[in-house]
C-alpha cells in the first residue's frame, strides 16, 4: 500500500474501495486527479489520467524516491512500474514488457517517454560510453520519430500516427547494451505533420503554398518551429545521421512537397504536365532523369502478349492518383529508412553470450490508441482492430498470471467471469469469413470491385453477427449512409466506418514505374528505399500481400512477442476532450473506465486475495504490531511467523499461506495492520530517541 497518502487523497489503490461500484471508482479517480495525483494502482496495473499540465513529478529526485523500491511502499507512479519491470528482469532475468494502452490524445506517448526516462536515469552507475551512446540514441530517437511519424488530429494535437514497440537489451549488470524499434502501419496521413516539420526544416516558410500542407498548416501555430528544428537536427546527428544522409532526406521532403503540386491537363486525351518547371526542380531533388521523370508520371509499362512491354498513357486523373501514391509512399519509405537507421544505431553490438551472460529485454509499447473520427476510414478500422487485439491479450494476461501465481503458490482458486472480445477480433481476422479475408477477396477479383460491392458481400456473409451492421441491415438508422457506411460494435463503442478507400488502401498499388525510377536514382538515400525498383516489370507478376493482411501479421507476431514476456501495464485516460487541466468528464471517463475492464480489473484482483507479499517483507512492515515478532521473531520460518502475527490480530479467516508468499483477501484487513503500525512509528520513535539519547 501506497505510503504517505492519507484517506483526503483517495485511495492510491482501486482495490482498496469500500464498493468497487462505477461511482466509487471515478469518483476516486476524480478526487485524485484534482489534487494532482494521475495515478492510481489497480494491483500492479497503473492507471493514469492526463493531467493536461506540467506536473513536478518526473525530476532526479522522483527518480531517486523510487529507484530499488517495491511497488506499494511509494505514493502510485509510472518511475514504480518501470523500476518493477527492471527489477523483474534484473533479479529473476525475466524478459518483460510495459503495454500502454487508452484512447488518442490519453497521455500513451509521454508515459512511454517517461518510463524511457527512468530507464536511462537508473542504468550505467559507471558511465560506459558504449552504454551511454546507446542511452542517448534511445532517448534522441522519440524527437525524431515524432517529427515524422505525428500529425495534429482533432482529438490529439501531436497524435502518434505510427505503432512503436521498442526493445531494450540489458547485459548480465542490467545496463542497456542496444535496442530495437518496431514501427507498425504509419498512416501515410501527409497532412499535418510534415506541415510543422517541413516549415521547421525551412523547406516551405508557408504551408499554404503547398497542396499537401494546406490542411495541417491551418490553424497549427508555428511559433517554435526554429527551435523544433534544432532539436531534430541535433537528435539526428547524435543518432548518427550523416550530413550528407540528412541533406537527402531534406530534399526528399521538399521533393514530396512539390510533388504534391504537379498538376496534369489533357492533350490528346492524356495527360501532361501543365507546368514544364516544376518538373526539372523536382528531377533535381530526385537526381532523376527528367526524361524518366515525366515517363514515369504521365505513362505505366504494362507487359502485353509474348513479353513485349508497351507504355500506356494515364489520363489525367489517373495521373493524379498515381502522383499521390508515389508522394505517400515516398514517405512512408522515408519513415521505414530512418527507423532503420535508429535501429543500426542502437543495434547491440559486439554482445557475447557466453561471456556476458544471457541478454534480457524490455520492450515498450505505445500504439496508437483507439479513435472514433467524424469519418473513419481503413486507418481507423485497422488502428481499432489493433487495440481489440490488445484488449484480448490483457483480459488474458491478467487472468492467466493470477491464476498461474496462485498455482504456484499451492492455492486454491475460482475462476471468474468477464466481458470477452474474441468474437469482436474474429470478426476481424478470421481466415475465409472476416472482414479482412473478405476485403482481400474482393482486391483479388478480376473485373471491377468497388467499394459498395465490398460491402455489399460483407452484408451477405456478415449480417448476422451481432458485432456487424450496416445501413441496409438496418434501414431505420438515419447515422448510416447506404452503400458506404458499416458499423462496428467495438469493446470500446460502436464506430461507423465507411468504405470508400478500403480497396485501394489496402491493395496500395504503385506502378513499378515509379519504383524502377527512384531505384536508379544518383542519390544514395532514395536509392536505398527502393530495392524493389530493380524488378523488371515482367518480373512482378506476384501479387504483393495486401496492406491489411500485413497490418494482421505484424500485429499477430507482436501479441504473440508480447505474451512470451512479463506484462506490466498502463492503462490511460483522458479526463476530457477540452485538454483542460481542471476538467473533469464524468461521462468521458466512465466510458473509458468501462471499456478497459477497470472495474472487472479490480473485481478479479479483489476476488482472490488483493494483496500478497513475500513473507520477509511481510514481517519487515509489520513486526512491530505483535509481540512475537517485535523485535525479532523466535520460529523456525517466517511463514509461521506471519501465521502467529496475523492469528493474534484474528485475521486468520482472511488470509492463505502459500509457498513463498502471504496472500490477503480483503483490502481491510491490510488497512488495520498499515492503521496500527502508523499508531506504533511514532511511539517506537520516540523509544529510539530515549535509548539513544541514553547512550550518548
Ligand atoms: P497519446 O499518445 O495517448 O495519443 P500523448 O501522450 O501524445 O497522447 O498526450 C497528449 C498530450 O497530453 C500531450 O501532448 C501533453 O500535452 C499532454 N500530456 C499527456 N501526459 C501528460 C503528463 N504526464 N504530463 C503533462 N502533460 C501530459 V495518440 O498518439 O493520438 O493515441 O495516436
Ligand atoms: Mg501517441
Amino acid at each position: 500500500m501506497a505510503e504517505l497518502e492519507g484517506p483526503e487523497f483517495g485511495k492510491a489503490d482501486f482495490v482498496l474501495l469500500d464498493e468497487v461500484t462505477m461511482e466509487q471508482f471515478l469518483e476516486n479517480l476524480r478526487l485524485r486527479f484534482s489534487q494532482g495525483r494521475i495515478y492510481t494502482y489497480i494491483g500492479e496495473v497503473v492507471v493514469a489520467v492526463n493531467p493536461y499540465r506540467a506536473l513536478e513529478l518526473y525530476g532526479p529526485t522522483a527518480v531517486e524516491r523510487y529507484r530499488g523500491r517495491e511497488l506499494y511502499e511509494r505514493p502510485p507512479h509510472l518511475f514504480a512500474l518501470a523500476d518493477a519491470a527492471y527489477k523483474a528482469m534484473k533479479r529473476r532475468a525475466k524478459d518483460t514488457c510495459i503495454v500502454i494502452s487508452g484512447e488518442s490524445g490519453a497521455g500513451k506517448t509521454e508515459a512511454s517517454k517517461y518510463i524511457m526516462q527512468y530507464i536511462a536515469a537508473i542504468t550505467n552507475p559507471t558511465q560506459r560510453a558504449e552504454v551511454e551512446r546507446v542511452k542517448n540514441v534511445l532517448l534522441k530517437s522519440n524527437c525524431v520519430l515524432e517529427a515524422f511519424g505525428n500529425a495534429k488530429t482533432n482529438r490529439n494535437d501531436n497524435s502518434s500516427r505510427f505503432g512503436k514497440y521498442m526493445d531494450i537489451n540489458f547485459d548480465f549488470k542490467g545496463d542497456p547494451t542496444g535496442g530495437h524499434i518496431h514501427n507498425y502501419l504509419l498512416e501515410k496521413l501527409l497532412l499535418g505533420a510534415p506541415a510543422a516539420l517541413l516549415a521547421s526544416l525551412h523547406l516551405c516558410r508557408d504551408p499554404c503554398a503547398y497542396r499537401y500542407t494546406q490542411e495541417g498548416a491551418q490553424g497549427s501555430a508555428c511559433g517554435d518551429d526554429a527551435a523544433g528544428y534544432q532539436a531534430v537536427e541535433e537528435a539526428m546527428a547524435v543518432i548518427g545521421f550523416s550530413p550528407e544522409e540528412m541533406g537527402s532526406v531534406r530534399r526528399i521532403l521538399a521533393a514530396i512537397l512539390l510533388l504534391g503540386n504537379v498538376t496534369f491537363v489533357a492533350e490528346d486525351e492524356t495527360a501532361a504536365v501543365e507546368d514544364a518547371a516544376q518538373l526539372s526542380a523536382l528531377a533535381e531533388l530526385t537526381a532523376t532523369a527528367p526524361g524518366s521523370l515525366r515517363q514515369a508520371l504521365l505513362t505505366r509499362t504494362v507487359a502485353a502478349g509474348g513479353g513485349e512491354l508497351i507504355e500506356k498513357g494515364h489520363s489525367p486523373k489517373e495521373a493524379a492518383y498515381a502522383r499521390d501514391a508515389c508522394a505517400k509512399a515516398i514517405y512512408e519509405r522515408l519513415f521505414c529508412w530512418i527507423v532503420g537507421r535508429i535501429n543500426a544505431g542502437i543495434a547491440a553490438r559486439g554482445y557475447d553470450a557466453r561471456l556476458h551472460g544471457k541478454s534480457t529485454v524490455i520492450g515498450v509499447l505505445d500504439i496508437y490508441g483507439f479513435e472514433i473520427f467524424d469519418t473513419n476510414s481503413f486507418e481507423q478500422f485497422c488502428i481499432n482492430y489493433c487495440n481489440e487485439k490488445l484488449q484480448q491479450l490483457f483480459i488474458e494476461l491478467i487472468l492467466r498470471q493470477e491464476q498461474a501465481e496462485y498455482q504456484r503458490e499451492g492455492i486454491a482458486w475460482q475462476s471468474i467471469e468477464y466481458f470477452s472480445n474474441e468474437p469482436i477480433v474474429e470478426l476481424v481476422e478470421q481466415p475465409h469469413r472476416g472482414i479482412l479475408a473478405l476485403l482481400d477477396e474482393a482486391c483479388l477479383a478480376v473485373g471491377t470491385v468497388t467499394d459498395p460491392l465490398f460491402l455489399a458481400s460483407m452484408d451477405t456473409r456478415l449480417g448476422r453477427h451481432p458485432h456487424y451492421t450496416s445501413r441496409k441491415l438496418c434501414p431505420t438508422d438515419k447515422t448510416m449512409e447506404f452503400n458506404r457506411d458499416f458499423r462496428i460494435k467495438h469493446y470500446a463503442g460502436d464506430v461507423t466506418y465507411s468504405v470508400e478507400g478500403f480497396l485501394d488502401k489496402n491493395k496500395d498499388t504503385l506502378f513499378q514505374d515509379f519504383k524502377r525510377l527512384f531505384y536508379n536514382s544518383a542519390d544514395p538515400v532514395l536509392q536505398a528505399m527502393w530495392p524493389d525498383g530493380e524488378q523488371s516489370i515482367t518480373e512482378v507478376t506476384k501479387r504483393p500481400l495486401t496492406t491489411g493482411t500485413l497490418f494482421k501479421n505484424s500485429i499477430v507476431a507482436l501479441v504473440e512477442n508480447l505474451a512470451s514476456k512479463e506484462p506490466y501495464y498502463v492503462r490511460c485516460i483522458k479526463p476530457n476532450d477540452q485538454k483542460s487541466p481542471t476538467l473533469f468528464d464524468e461521462e468521458r471517463c466512465r466510458h473509458q473506465v468501462s471499456y478497459l475492464g477497470l472495474l472487472e480489473n479490480v473485481r478479479v484482483r479483489r476476488a482472490g486475495f488483493a494483496y500478497r507479499q513475500p513473507y520477509d517483507r511481510f514481517l519487515l512492515r509489520y513486526k512491530m504490531t505483535c509481540e512475537y515478532t517485535w523485535p525479532n521473531h523466535l520460529m523456525a520460518t517466517d511463514r509461521e511467523a506471519t501465521q502467529a502475527l496475523l492469528e493474534q490480530h484474528g485475521f486468520q479467516e482472511d488470509v492463505a499461506y502459500g509457498h513463498t508468499k502471504v496472500f490477503i483477501r480483503t483490502p481491510r484487513t491490510l488497512f488495520c495492520l498499515e492503521q496500527e503500525r502508523a499508531q506504533l512509528i511514532p511511539i517506537i520513535v520516540l523509544l529510539l530517541q530515549k535509548a539513544w539519547r541514553g547512550a550518548l
